[in-house]
C-alpha cells in the first residue's frame, strides 16, 4: 500500500530565471525533482494558474507598484507582477521536470479575487483545490513538499498539510525561496519546523 506522496509545487516557468517572478537558482532544483521522484510510486504537482485580471497582480492596481500591500477582500496581499497567466508559456511546467508519473495536478489562483499559496485551500480558506481529499482516499498518510518558492506556495502548502493530519516533510534542498527580505528561506524553514514538519533533505528520501 502506498502511503507516502511527493508533492510537486509551482515548478514553472514564471518561476524560474529568465521568468516573470524568477526565483534565483529555481532551476538548480530541477535535477534534485527529477532524482526524487524515483523514490515515490506517488506523486502530484501544484499550478500557479491565475487570470489575467487576478487581484494579486500590481497591474491590476492603478497607481500601485509590485511589492507593495494592499487589502485585497479583508487580506492583507503584498503584490506581484503578473505571472502565470492561465494558458500563458509562464505557467507552463519546466520543458526539463519529468512528469510521466504524475497522478494529478491542482490548479490554484484561479479566483482573481483572493491569492492561493497553498496546494490546499485559498487565502482566504474558502477554495479547497481537493488536494486533501484526493489524498485522503488514495490513502497517503505522508507527504513530502519541494518546488517553488519556499518562502510562498511551499511554506503555505506544508502548513495546510499539517493541519490536515498528514506527516509532513519539507525537503530542503529540492526548494528555493524568492528572499524579498534575504532570510526569508530561513525563516520559512524555521516557521515548518515550529509547526511540526520535519525538515529533511532529499538524500534520506527512500521507497
Ligand atoms: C508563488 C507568489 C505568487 C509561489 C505564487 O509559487 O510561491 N509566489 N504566486
Ligand atoms: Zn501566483
Amino acid at each position: 500500500m502506498k502511503t507516502k506522496a511527493l508533492i510537486i509545487v509551482d515548478v514553472q516557468n514564471d518561476f524560474l530565471p529568465g521568468g516573470a517572478l524568477a526565483v534565483k537558482d529555481g532551476d538548480k532544483i530541477i535535477p534534485i525533482i527529477n532524482d526524487l521522484q524515483k523514490e515515490f510510486d506517488f506523486i502530484v504537482a501544484t499550478q500557479d494558474w491565475h487570470p489575467s485580471n487576478h487581484g494579486s497582480f500590481a497591474d491590476n492596481h492603478e497607481g500601485k507598484e509590485i511589492g507593495e500591500f494592499i487589502d485585497l477582500n479583508g487580506i492583507n496581499q503584498i503584490l506581484w507582477p503578473v505571472h502565470c497567466v492561465q494558458g500563458s508559456f509562464g505557467a507552463e511546467f519546466h520543458k526539463d521536470l519529468k512528469r510521466d508519473n504524475w497522478k494529478a495536478i491542482f490548479q490554484k489562483g484561479s479566483n482573481p479575487l483572493v491569492d492561493s499559496y497553498s496546494g490546499f485551500f485559498d487565502n482566504n480558506k474558502q477554495g479547497d483545490t481537493g488536494l486533501s481529499d484526493y489524498l485522503k482516499t488514495q490513502g497517503i498518510k505522508e507527504v513530502f513538499i519541494c518546488g517553488l518558492a519556499t518562502d510562498y506556495c511551499v511554506k503555505f502548502t506544508v502548513f495546510d498539510a499539517v493541519a490536515e493530519g498528514f506527516k509532513t516533510f519539507l525537503i530542503s534542498d529540492a526548494t528555493k525561496a524568492v528572499n524579498i527580505h534575504p532570510n526569508d528561506y530561513d525563516i520559512a524553514l524555521e516557521q515548518m519546523k515550529d509547526i511540526g514538519a520535519a525538515i529533511i533533505h532529499s538524500g534520506s528520501v527512500h521507497k
